[in-house]
């Protein structure tokens, strides 16, 4: 046994910590941890925002890949009108369906109340958010309306660029010509124990397992434990053992993630194609509710080998 690790991840460190950074001129920017995460003050998201301040997010978005914004008194028309300026808002097929939410009434807003009496809290494995659906949600905006009394109900997140990045060459090369199908089934019959309602289906998308992201064109890691079903070019036994290793990539490599602290009145939006989260529940049995607003766009993750045109990337 020993604790040799190759330089492959130190290297992708170094590599994402020099990376360009935006001046600010909107809003103040304290990164959370050097893989990922910024908190953001001095912005008032409940007001009307101008191209400019609209601008610098999204930026810091491509930046940060998660933001929080404390300090945000946002009702749900406030929630869903700061979704809009990342894309069309998305409806969950469970949004009203008792095995996952808690039904907020809003096919525009997944609801979930988690208690004593809950079996299931959502996100409470690694994943991208809605990952089998054709164009998978960009930005998600997530607020927590109510903190457990004992403290804890942190976010983790973790960096796909830096996971990928930290492959080694010859594996990164394998990876790049394959794709995996994420499966709706995956996350909410096997995880939730949810099925589809009569005439409704479950989603199920062929994506790149090494996808290009269509705004800041740096590749990132694209198959996550919740939805992945298998990768499509290889035997089931080849791509289990594949993707099982790179699960436990994401997992393991703590150095790729941070973990969000809840405040009240705080807004969290997260690159939903560049990372991966896990809600962690270690407050049982005190309560914790949530409200997610989710925003996606016609060009979603691209195949690594495609070039992408100025039009795809604004
Ligand atoms: O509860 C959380 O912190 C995150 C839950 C989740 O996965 C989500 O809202 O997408
Ligand atoms: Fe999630």
């Amino acid at each position: 046994m020993s604790f040799y690790q190759d330089y492959n991840d130190k290297l992708a460190i170094e590599n994402w910590n020099h990376r360009a950074h935006a001046n600010y001129q909107h809003f103040d920017v304290s990164p959370i941890s050097p893989s990922l995460g910024a908190e953001i003050r001095g912005i008032d998201l409940s007001a009307p925002l101008n191209e400019g301040q609209l601008a610098e997010i999204r930026q810091a978005l491509s930046d940060y890949l998660v933001l929080a914004f404390p300090g945000q008194k946002l009702d749900r028309e406030a929630h869903k009108a700061f979704g809009r300026h990342f894309g069309r808002l998305h409806q969950h097929v469970l949004g009203d369906s008792t095995a996952l939410t808690a039904r907020s009434g809003d096919p525009e807003i997944l609801g979930w109340q988690t208690g004593r009496t809950t079996r299931y809290t959502a996100g409470d494995a690694w994943h991208n958010d809605v990952s089998c659906d054709p164009h998978p949600i960009w930005a998600s905006l997530l607020r927590v309306t109510r903190l457990p009394e004992v403290g804890g109900g942190d976010t983790a997140f973790a960096n796909l660029y830096l996971a990928y990045e930290s492959l080694s060459t010859p594996f990164q090369h394998f990876l790049e010509g394959l794709t995996a199908v994420h499966d709706g089934r995956e996350g909410w019959s096997n995880g939730y124990g949810a099925q589809p309602k009569d005439g409704q289906v479950f989603n199920a998308t062929e994506h790149p397992v090494v996808a290009r992201h269509p705004v800041t064109g740096r590749k990132f890691l694209f198959v996550n434990e919740a939805f992945t079903s298998h990768i499509v070019q290889l035997t089931r036994a080849e791509s289990d053992s594949v993707l099982n290793t790179l699960y436990r990539h994401v997992e393991k490599q703590q150095s790729f993630q941070a973990r969000v602290r809840w405040q009240p009145d705080m807004l969290l939006l997260w690159d939903n194609w560049a990372t991966q989260h896990r809600a962690i529940w270690d407050y049982y049995p005190f309560e914790r509710w949530g409200e997610r607003v989710s925003a996606y766009r016609e060009h979603g993750p691209q195949p690594a080998g495609d070039i992408l045109t100025s039009a795809q990337t604004a």
